[in-house]
């Protein structure tokens, strides 16, 4: 299975500054499956949340044997193993400050065909995924050209059609 990862940091870890926690989660993917590509990293301003540092974001394509929900847990793993506080009171902000975020935004087969999932844990493709730029604009770096199965957009379309609707006046 290949799968679409996006990453992001705003909070150093006891490793260092979130470039280097960006590094750290690629080279632990690389363990769990075959790194096929990266994109650069970008400086994003928070979204959701306003009052935190900004982010450092980036995406991944992974070359996986592990099946979606599989690979969401060996995710979850990471994310705790490089400090990521899942505790009561980081729960209070859902969209605050993290050391590590990983998110699982697409997965198809060796044969191309979409994973559509659906249940109380994971979601494919990730809801948020068309809304989010700091999300389409690495993504579009590697992977412009591949398809929502359910908005059947490209992942390019889906980054100009955000463009698009940020240029309209507000209402
Ligand atoms: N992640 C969030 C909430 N807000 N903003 C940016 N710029 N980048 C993120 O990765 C991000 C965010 C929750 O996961
Ligand atoms: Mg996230
Ligand atoms: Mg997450």
């Amino acid at each position: 299975m290949i799968a679409a990862i996006a990453l992001g940091s705003n909070l150093p870890s006891p490793l260092g500054p979130p470039p280097v926690n960006l590094r750290e989660a690629l080279r632990r993917l690389g363990e769990i499956g075959r790194v096929s590509a990266v994109s650069s990293f970008h400086t994003t301003d928070p979204v959701g949340f306003a009052d935190q540092p900004r982010f450092l974001n980036a995406a991944a394509l992974l070359e996986t044997p592990l099946a979606p929900v599989d690979l969401l847990q060996a995710l979850l793993k990471i994310e705790a193993a490089m400090g990521r506080d899942r505790s009561a009171a980081s729960l209070l902000h859902p969209k605050g400050p993290r050391v590590i975020d990983l998110d699982l935004l697409l997965c198809w087969g060796e044969d191309g065909r979409p994973e559509v999932h659906g249940s109380a844990k994971l979601t494919l493709p990730h809801p948020a995924l068309h809304q989010r730029r700091f999300v389409l604009a690495p993504l579009c770096e590697i992977a412009p050209d591949l398809e929502h199965p359910i908005l059947r957009r490209s992942v390019a379309e889906l980054l100009a059609e955000l463009a698009h609707e940020e240029s309209q006046p507000a209402r």
